[in-house]
């Protein structure tokens, strides 16, 4: 993407502001209030990762965003701020334009969430995301058998896996050579490690980390804005807010199964056209579940979140 004076990429969000990066300098912008009124907004105006075009104030060095370009994909989730499970829910974009997402999880402290990650897969392909890593952090703390029993599925079905440790500076090196020249986001919850792997990949960022507290094993959240971080090998990592728990945005019940790659192939075998894969007799799905080539844990996935679908979706 090339950008004029005028023209830019939105490098960080924070309280309704945007840095906006030009061909010349970041720009800190708002956005123009006719862009609000257009129609009822049940999604963000501008995300991190949005290209805008911006208008340069005169009294000071401050801009408007008075266009956001067409997305080519984004990772976005409902808004847990927002008023979850009615008609008034909205839709908070984790970031836009993305070459990759690396979704990070703990190999413990805090244990794996694979549900969530399910979650999470289910919320990239379903933006369109063109390439999606798993990046299980913390591998000096338990033995590799039981962290691979967890996450080796994952690398089974045709997502990428890497092993890595930011406090032993294992696996960095594989790290690097993925978020070389892209638009990469880390996303998962909080205290799995991403700042501490952002500041291993590029020493002198000084992300601030926090300290997990021993009785509650949870992390704090300290990061409180999105930004997308220039890296000296060429390209952008998102270091955004940790992710207590994702609801994918505007997935309909019946399309949630195209959203499990390994899932999506039995589909249309199912003797009914809309076959849920919970009961129905000639079901494929539930064939393939019987026979191991899907796995229990990640149909028992599919069911809950259809069930949250199910319960959510307003006919
Ligand atoms: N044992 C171990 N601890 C780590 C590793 N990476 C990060 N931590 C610790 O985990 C905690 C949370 O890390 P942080 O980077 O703030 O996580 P974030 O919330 O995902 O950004 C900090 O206390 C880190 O020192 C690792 O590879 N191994
Ligand atoms: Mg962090
Ligand atoms: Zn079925």
């Amino acid at each position: 993407m090339i950008f004029s004076d005028n023209s830019g990429l939105v490098v960080r969000t924070q309280s309704g502001f945007y840095w906006v990066k030009t061909s010349l300098d970041t720009v800190m912008c708002q956005v123009a209030g006719r862009l609000k009124d257009t129609d009822e907004l049940t999604s963000d105006l501008v995300a991190l990762g949005d290209h805008v075009v911006i208008e340069r104030h005169e009294e000071d060095d401050r801009g408007t965003i008075v266009e956001v370009l067409e997305r080519q994909n984004i990772l976005s989730r409902v808004d847990p701020s927002s008023a979850v499970g009615t008609s008034m829910e909205k839709e908070q974009i984790i970031i836009a334009n993305c070459d990759q997402t690396i979704f990070v999880m703990a190999a413990a402290q805090p244990q794996p969430q694979p549900r969530m990650l399910d979650r999470l897969l289910v919320a990239a392909e379903k933006g369109h995301i063109p390439s999606i890593v798993i990046c299980v952090n913390k591998i000096d703390l338990i033995e590799a058998p039981i962290y691979q029993s967890v996450f080796q599925i994952y690398a089974s079905i045709g997502y990428p896996v890497v092993y890595v440790s930011a406090k032993q500076h294992l696996g960095i090196e594989a790290l690097h050579d993925l978020l070389k020249d892209k638009v990469s986001v880390f996303t998962g919850p909080s205290g799995v490690g991403k700042s501490s792997l952002l500041n291993a990949i590029q020493p002198g960022l000084k992300l601030e980390t926090s300290h997990i507290s021993q009785s509650s094993q949870k992390g704090r959240h300290t990061t409180r804005f999105s930004q997308l971080i220039p890296l000296e090998i060429g390209g952008y990592v998102a270091d955004t807010p940790g992710i207590r728990a994702l609801a994918p945005w505007d997935i309909e019940p019946h399309e949630l199964d195209s959203y499990f790659r390994e899932i999506r192939p039995f589909v249309e075998k199912c003797r009914f056209a809309d076959c849920t894969h919970h009961h129905e007799p000639g079901c494929a799905v539930r064939e393939a579940v019987e026979k191991g080539s899907i796995t229990p844990e990640r149909y028992d996935s599919y069911l809950r979140l259809r069930e949250d679908l199910e319960e959510q979706y307003v006919y």
